[in-house]
C-alpha cells in the first residue's frame, strides 16, 4: 500500500476528506520546490550548533529546532497557510493554537522512532474529539531511505497500539509538500539509511483549550508579539478560548501588550 497523495491545487474539502478517512493527507508541491529549499537553508543555519537529540524518542543522529518563533520569522506564512488552518478547523473546530512546533532533521543513521500518538501526551480518557494535529512540511525530497515520517492509515480510530503486522506507509513527498495527520494516528520518524540528512518543521496545533507544549510566552518577547498579525499572535496564545480561558488580568491579552482595549 503506498500513500495517496493530493495535488497543490486540492479543494479543502478533498484535503479533510482523506484525513478523516485515513487519519491523514499529503498535498504535494503547496509551495514551489525553491522556496522550500531555501526555507531549509535558514533552519539549517538556526541548527547550527544544535545537538542531537537527547533520548530514544528525539533521536540520537536527530537534531531539532524549538522556539522556532523566538528564532525566526521564516515559517509564519506557512504556519498560517488558508488551506493548512482550514483543514485544522475541520480537524478542532474554531478554537486552535500552536502546541510544539518543532523543525526536525533526521540525521544519516537514524533509526526508526517508536509508533506514538501526538495526543498521548494529555491524559483525556477515550473517546474524546481530536485534540491536536500536526502538519510536516517537508524542506527536502522526503523518501523512504532518508527517514519520511512512518504512519498507520486509519490507525487514528483504534484506541489500542497498532498489531505489529499493520500495514505502514511512508510520507513520501518532494520538497515543498505538506503532509497532515491528526493527533490519534500511530506513526514515527522513519530511519534515515542514506547519508543526507532529512529536513522537515512539524508545525503541531491543539484545541485552544489545551496547555500549549511549548511556552510560546516565554519563547516570544512582547516586543516582538506587538509586531505579528493578529492570527499568529491568537495562534501562539494572546487568545482568549471562550468564555475567558487565557486571561490576564481578567482581559484580553492583547490588551496587557497594549495593543488593544478590549
Ligand atoms: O520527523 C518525523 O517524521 C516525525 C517525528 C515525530 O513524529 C515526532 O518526533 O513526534
Amino acid at each position: 500500500m503506498g500513500t495517496v497523495a493530493l495535488d497543490r491545487s486540492a479543494a479543502l474539502d478533498e484535503v479533510t476528506a482523506r484525513l478523516d478517512a485515513d487519519g491523514y493527507a499529503i498535498v504535494e508541491g503547496l509551495i514551489p520546490h525553491d522556496e522550500a529549499i531555501a526555507i531549509g537553508v535558514e533552519l539549517r543555519r538556526l541548527l547550527d550548533g544544535v545537538p542531537e537529540g537527547r533520548n530514544f524518542f528525539e533521536g540520537f543522529h536527530t537534531r531539532r529546532l524549538y522556539a522556532i518563533y523566538g528564532k525566526t520569522r521564516i515559517l509564519d506564512p506557512l504556519t498560517l497557510h488558508p488551506l493548512v488552518l482550514g483543514a485544522v478547523e475541520h480537524v478542532l473546530g474554531p478554537h486552535f493554537q500552536l502546541s510544539g512546533p518543532t523543525g526536525i532533521e533526521i540525521g544519516p543513521g537514524e533509526v526508526e522512532q517508536i509508533l506514538h500518538r501526538d495526543e498521548d501526551i494529555y491524559p483525556v480518557p477515550r473517546p474524546h474529539p481530536q485534540l491536536v494535529i500536526n502538519v510536516m512540511w517537508a524542506f527536502d525530497d522526503f523518501t523512504k531511505a532518508n527517514g519520511a515520517t512512518r504512519l498507520v492509515p486509519g490507525s487514528q480510530h483504534t484506541v489500542e497500539s497498532p498489531p505489529p503486522d499493520s500495514e505502514m506507509v511512508f510520507a513520501e513527498m518532494p520538497a515543498g509538500s505538506v503532509m497532515l495527520y491528526v493527533g490519534s494516528l500511530w506513526h514515527g520518524g522513519g530511519a534515515n539509511t542514506t547519508d543526507h540528512a532529512r529536513l522537515g518543521a512539524a508545525i503541531e496545533y491543539a484545541a485552544g483549550w489545551l496547555r500549549q507544549q511549548e511556552n510560546h510566552m516565554l519563547v516570544v518577547p512582547p516586543d516582538v508579539l506587538r509586531t505579528l498579525p493578529k492570527r499568529l499572535r491568537e495562534l501562539l496564545g494572546c487568545n482568549i478560548y471562550p468564555p475567558f480561558v487565557g486571561y490576564v488580568d481578567g482581559r484580553h491579552p492583547d490588551r496587557a501588550l497594549g495593543i488593544c482595549d478590549d
